[in-house]
């Protein structure tokens, strides 16, 4: 006899191929208008699924883990990103999670790279004076920025996503610093050129430009603390494209204002999709709504991982994205 499939609850609109697959390999609840799930809703799909395919807009705390019915055993996550997840609940209630890592890497990167361009270079700021008919001709001494070549770039978080944002920054005439919990394999150190530090606050007195690439973690909450943020240079810039809750988002916007930093150029927020309005008004910064990894293939990819992490895991097997909670 055929086996009953799982009932699989997905939080939010994916890419069609995606959900086309996913209805063919099991009993599918899709969420057609993208409309976010509120918290009952998503207590209300923990009470029924088999497996729950959650995005970084949901939040699965303690309490909500709590409402999960018992035959809930995967949350197969669409993101790489599960600072969302309580997963240490998650794991004491018999809960696999997993993931969607490697795939948004390069897209990241490319994204981290375009700020790393655009806040010294005044892009926005630019772009916003022809779109709104403020612009009276060129002039030599009229909207000028900073130099990217030769400048040092300090990479917060030296994974996968730090490393290719290393590589596309070679490119740019940049020198690597990274801070990371573990130092890098002396071959990758030898190939990016990079030096490492292993105080974050030597690292942050010296750089022309900090980039944010590490995972939210409890240990990396606030880790761009007010203390730290004034260790840097006035005319540093800042760039996250990772985590808001990296950064103190109250302090960073305060040293903008004053000048203490020079600019940042953001993705992420420490309170999404709520962003400081004191932000907002600045001309120094660039401002993105989490786009790092919104690129068709990256979401695809993305689904093809969450399909995968589920079929084998609905097989008996080891998901091949499975997190272990500690090991982020
Ligand atoms: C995703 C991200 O779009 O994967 C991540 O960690 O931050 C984003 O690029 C989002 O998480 C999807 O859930």
């Amino acid at each position: 006899m055929a086996q009953k499939k799982p009932l699989v609850i997905v939080t939010r609109k994916l890419p069609e191929a995606i959900e086309t697959r996913m209805m063919e390999l099991f009993d599918t609840r899709l969420n057609l208008d993208d409309r976010p799930l509120t918290q009952a809703e998503l207590a209300e799909a923990m009470r029924q699924a088999d497996v729950l395919v959650p995005t970084v807009t949901d939040r699965i705390d303690a309490g909500m883990l709590a409402q999960a019915n018992s035959d809930l055993r995967l949350i197969a996550n669409f993101g790489n990103g599960i600072d969302h997840i309580d997963l240490a609940t998650a794991r004491s209630r018999g809960i696999t999670v997993t993931n969607t890592p490697g795939v948004l890497t390069e897209d990241t990167a490319d994204m981290t790279m375009a700020l790393i361009l655009a806040v010294p270079r005044r892009l926005t700021e630019g772009e916003r004076v022809v779109r709104e008919g403020r612009w009276n001709g060129w002039s030599p001494t009229w909207m000028l920025g900073h130099r990217i070549w030769g400048k040092r770039l300090g990479i917060l978080g030296m994974g996968r996503i730090g490393q290719a944002v290393a590589r596309r920054a070679r490119a740019f005439g940049l020198s690597i610093h990274y801070h990371n919990r573990n130092r890098v394999h002396a071959d990758i150190e030898r190939e990016l050129e990079a030096t490492y530090w292993e105080s974050l606050d030597q690292m942050l007195a010296r750089m022309d430009i900090i980039s944010v690439n590490c995972p939210h973690t409890p240990a990396t909450f606030h880790l761009l603390s007010a203390r730290r943020l004034e260790l840097l240079q006035p005319h540093a810039y800042v760039v996250n494209t990772a985590r808001g809750e990296v950064i103190d988002e109250n302090a960073l916007t305060r040293l903008l204002r004053k000048g203490a930093i020079a600019g940042a150029g953001l993705d992420v927020f420490e309170h999404e999709p709520a962003v400081n309005p004191k932000l907002v008004e600045m001309d120094n910064v660039v401002l993105l709504p989490h786009m790092g990894s919104a690129t068709i293939e990256a979401r695809i990819d993305m689904g093809e991982k969450v399909l995968i992490n589920i079929k084998t895991f609905v097989d008996g097997h080891t998901p091949p994205d499975r997190v272990i909670a500690g090991l982020l």
